[in-house]
């Protein structure tokens, strides 16, 4: 208030409970710097009332500075406000930020323990460090200018491991605080899920699980989990069966399983709805890991078993790209799956490394990649979920700046990819080819058999008649190629 600074010793409350903090004293302020590899500002006064804390005091707001800039803190392709076909980019893409990686995961490994500091100044497993990391995510979100998180239960309250009462009191106390933190912002939830995959009760699955007492406690967290869904105003509500699968079917009884699992969707949509879930719940396919064998193994597989039992009016894809090329498909195969059968949801995006058997979880980075998924969902009249960066950062890669990073690097690949998947839509010749290349469906037989007007015995006699059909045109996927590569 004075203008004078007083540098005093350190001695006081906060300086004994952490290590490695600065304080200095200000007239009647205090200002904490914490010296570690997330560097907090905290502005309190000498009682210890905390007036500011600021989780990333080094960086900007991120800007748009386009491709010349060689500011790292900058976006290149993203520009929010710039129109593309139609939409803002924007609209377009609305990227969501994973509570699990980004505020939640230290990058440890089964070779070793973390290497960044996710306690944003509080003890783990505590409410405290629970609403430092909404806090923290929410300034996180406002310098990219990200308008949407995912989470998991457990990713936003520790759980507790004796009673699922105390779990869901703390919840209630979380999404109070979320609600009043992103209140006047324009924070929102794109989906939340539950964890139904890490507590031991889940080792042989949660809604394929033999015991009936643990589906119960798969409905009980679903219950709760669809009611923060409505509290929150979520747009989605996802499934990731983790664990809903087999390692063998020596002791397995899969038809109960599957059955078990429709029986758990059927009760979450039934319950959901009921409370006035109007969102879409999504099913997120994988192929294996942590089971061997999931049932959701892809987005075929998990539209099949949706129509099966009477679900694909409220379910849709979530589409994460690592999962598709661990089911050996593409990302684009994945998002063509979902659109042609009118489920393309959301995606979550990331990549793999093709050269490693398991789901790496990495930023985007491949604008080829980016650039034919962004194609697909144009085509597709966009989603109506989101782009959920499902992305971590790489185990050395353990500082606040490269959260910054990779998120600008998913944000950029997926806005260049947007420019370009817009690029080959207008400049026509991969649509044109394609439309050609069946162009002998139009007219003649080819018409009939589309419009369903011609039997086996007069398509057999047309061809009987013709003796020997000529050999269908080239493919010309080298052309192809080409024409994207002169587009890039
Ligand atoms: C796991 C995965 C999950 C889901 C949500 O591979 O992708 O994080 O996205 O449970
Ligand atoms: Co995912």
């Amino acid at each position: 208030n004075t203008g004078i600074a007083i540098l005093t010793s350190i001695n006081n409350k906060i300086t004994d409970i952490w290590p490695n903090i600065s304080v200095i004293i200000i007239n009647k302020w205090k200002v904490v710097y914490k010296l570690y590899s997330n560097n907090i500002l905290i502005i309190a006064n000498l009682k210890g009332d905390v007036f500011m804390k600021e989780f990333f005091p080094n960086i900007s707001p991120i800007k748009f500075e386009g491709s010349e800039s060689k500011n790292p803190l900058s976006f290149k392709y993203y520009d929010a406000k710039r129109v593309i076909m139609g939409k803002t980019m924007e609209e377009h893409l609305s990227f969501a930020m994973a509570w699990w990686h980004n505020l939640c995961a230290s990058g440890a490994d089964m070779f070793g323990q973390g290497t960044a500091d996710k306690g944003f100044g509080e003890n783990q497993g505590t409410m405290e460090h629970a609403k430092a990391k909404v806090d923290a995510g929410i300034e996180f979100m406002q310098k990219l200018g990200i308008k949407y998180y995912c989470f998991h239960d457990t990713d936003i309250v520790p759980e507790d491991q004796e009673d699922i009462n105390v779990t869901n009191a703390r919840l209630d106390e979380i999404t109070d605080y979320i609600l009043e933190k992103t209140k006047g912002t324009d924070i929102k939830c794109l989906w939340t899920t539950c964890n139904m995959f890490s507590n031991p009760r889940f080792m042989n699955g949660a809604g394929s699980s033999n015991s009936a007492d643990v589906f119960c406690f798969a409905a009980a967290q679903a219950k709760k989990g669809l009611e923060n869904a409505v509290k929150l105003g979520a747009k989605g509500f996802v499934f990731w069966g983790g664990r809903e699968g087999y390692e063998t079917l020596l002791n397995t009884d899969m038809k109960l399983e599957e059955e078990n699992i429709a029986t758990l969707f059927t009760m979450c949509r039934d319950y959901g709805r009921s409370i006035g879930f109007k969102g879409d719940f999504y099913i997120e396919p994988k192929p294996k890991e942590p089971m061997k064998h999931q049932y959701d193994f892809d987005a075929a597989t998990a539209i099949g078993f949706l129509r099966k039992y009477g679900l694909d009016k409220d379910f849709k894809m979530n589409i994460e790209a690592n999962h598709a090329t661990l089911a050996g498909h593409t990302f684009q195969h994945e998002l063509r799956v979902s659109a042609i059968n009118g489920m393309l949801g959301s995606v979550d995006a990331n990549q793999g490394d093709t050269l490693l058997g398991w789901d790496t979880d990495q930023f985007p980075t491949n604008v080829y990649d980016t650039t034919l998924a962004m194609y697909e969902i144009l085509k597709a009249g966009g989603l109506s979920g989101g782009l959920n960066f499902d992305s971590k950062n790489r185990r050395p890669s353990n500082t606040a700046e490269d959260m910054f990073y990779g998120f600008i690097a998913g944000m950029d690949t997926f806005a260049l990819g947007l420019i370009k998947a817009a690029q080959i839509i207008e400049d026509g010749r991969i649509d044109e080819f394609v439309k050609e290349r069946y162009s002998s469906y139009n007219s003649g037989i080819g018409e009939k058999i589309r419009n369903r007007s011609v039997t086996l015995v007069e398509c057999a006699e047309y061809a009987l008649k013709m003796k020997k059909p000529e050999l269908p045109e080239s493919g010309r996927q080298e052309y192809l190629e080409t024409v994207v590569n002169n587009i890039f």
